[in-house]
């Protein structure tokens, strides 16, 4: 076997695999986020928090081309492989991907056509004789019918989006009132504007779910089994401030965001729906087979203050963010907290194990630990000892009540606070401080409401969530 076979083995692969999401891409579907999905479910934990340690928030475009890289890789392998033995490969490839092409978040039949017809247009093209100038006609094929793909179903994306953009408005149009601290330049606004707040889940893409058709089911243990349609919650729901916190979110990251969200307290809900006595678990069942669960006994005392999201900032949710509905509980990390793209909530006993469960994270519900971010530290125009330093801070869903900062390890001074416009959203603060000619580092922490200070110690997300202060450097 010479590298000249393999290069245009693997060429043929990504023209097979072009030809295959092509072919899946005109349902909508996608082969290639089918895979991405599987990869997402069965990764390991350390190779999980590598990817989102690396590829921070272009996880999604890394796992794609991860995806894109393996099968390329894998028809090189294919054509290592003894000649009786390829057709058979090529099956159990095309088979695999078809399977997980059912699976993903978008899953189509279309999906499942398109590994189908991968793995005959890679059989078809590994039996073609050798030839450099065929192997680059199959790479740029390959690639153009890719770029086709991912224009088409960016397309089916955007016009879903419009689609729920144009239910009209989910929540109040009032605006946010300051918080006293006026423009700051680089400091966090009050309210995280979609498109600028994280998006963290385990898909390549957002599923698109029709609202026509979209009911909410309450089902499992209760006396009345609910299905209410967007425009029954929408009536009983109320609007909130919160900020929304990842796991992954270790001091000074962006894996946070605040907004107003508008949503139907689980109180509400389970006052109709009567859950029986049997009942301890809310399970959050996502159409993307994404499950977490809240204790029930807490959500009912309002220990956890969950909501039923429907909007966000005044809109429904965006696809990215859950459309058409997403269980809150301000105050616990975005990985407990609930899922995204709700179809079901099943009241349920305790024998239901959530997706994160079965990969060493603890079943333990996740609060967010008070943090505080230093989103500007710039020296002064005219006087470059005057820095002026500024940023938010939350301890949901208390809320904060001291920020302090400190230079180079040395006393912990008071900062100013913004206005807080909810106890469980993120405070803006700022201070200036006079600082030497010279390199410093600047510390902030943040003490909640409950007392809790700021820990200080770095840790890991994994497996209990992150601590340890933002520090900045900066030179005069
Ligand atoms: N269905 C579903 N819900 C999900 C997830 C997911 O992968 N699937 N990820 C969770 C995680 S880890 C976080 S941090 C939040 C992120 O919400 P956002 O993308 O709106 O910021 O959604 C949560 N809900
Ligand atoms: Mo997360």
């Amino acid at each position: 076997m010479n590298g000249r076979r393999l290069l245009r083995a693997a060429a043929v692969g990504l023209g097979a695999l072009g030809a295959g999401e092509l072919l899946a891409a005109t349902r909508g579907g996608s082969v290639i986020d089918g895979i991405g999905r599987l990869g997402a479910d069965i990764a390991p934990v350390p190779v999980v928090e590598a990817m989102v340690a690396r590829a921070g928030r272009y996880d999604k475009e890394a796992t794609r081309a991860a995806v894109v890289a393996n099968i390329v890789a894998g028809s090189a392998g294919v054509a290592l492989l003894p000649e009786r033995l390829r057709t058979p490969a090529v099956a159990a490839l095309g088979a695999g991907a078809s399977a997980v092409a059912l699976r993903g978040a978008n899953r189509s039949v279309a999906g499942a056509f398109g590994g189908i017809a991968a793995a005959g247009v890679l059989r078809a093209g590994l039996r073609r004789p050798d030839g450099m100038a065929a192997g680059l006609l199959w790479a740029t094929g390959g690639v153009a019918m890719l770029a086709a793909a991912e224009t088409l179903i960016r397309r089916a994306d955007q016009r879903h989006g419009e689609r729920v953009r144009q239910l009209g408005p989910m929540g109040s149009h009032v605006p946010m009132a300051e918080d006293g601290l006026g423009i700051e330049p680089g400091l966090s606004p009050l309210i995280t504007k979609v498109g600028r707040f994280y998006v963290a889940d385990v898909n390549s893409r957002p599923p698109r779910i029709d609202p026509r058709e979209w009911r909410l089911a309450i089902t499992g243990k209760v006396a009345h089994p609910l299905r209410l349609s967007l425009a029954d919650l929408a009536e009983q729901a109320v609007e909130f401030d919160a900020v929304m916190v990842c796991v992954h979110n270790t001091p000074g990251q962006h894996r946070a965001g605040n907004a107003r969200w508008f949503g139907v307290p689980l109180t509400a809900l389970f006052d109709h729906a009567m859950p029986d006595t049997d009942a301890t678990r809310l399970v959050t069942r996502a159409v993307d087979g994404y499950t977490i669960s809240l204790d029930l006994a807490k959500l009912r005392t309002g220990e956890l203050p969950g909501y039923l999201v429907i909007g966000m900032n005044g809109e429904p949710l965006p696809p990215e963010h859950g459309f058409p509905a997403r269980v809150f509980v301000p105050g616990i990390y975005g990985q407990y907290t609930g899922a995204k793209w709700i179809s079901e909530l099943e009241l349920s006993d305790d024998s239901h194990v959530d997706y994160w469960w079965k990969r060493g994270w603890t079943n333990e519900t996740l609060w967010v630990t008070p943090q505080s971010r230093i989103d500007v530290a710039s020296p002064g125009a005219g006087s470059p000892g005057k820095t002026t330093v500024a940023g938010v801070a939350w301890a949901p869903p208390q809320g904060v009540s001291a920020v302090d900062i400190r230079v180079d390890g040395t006393d912990w001074l008071p900062v100013e606070l913004g206005a807080e416009s909810a106890p469980a959203a993120w405070r803006r603060w700022r201070t200036v401080v006079d600082l030497p000619p010279g390199t410093h580092t600047i510390q902030a922490r943040v003490t909640g409401r409950s007392g809790e200070v700021q820990d200080g110690v770095d840790r890991p997300s994994f497996p209990s969530g992150p601590s340890g202060f933002h520090t900045v450097t900066l030179t005069i």
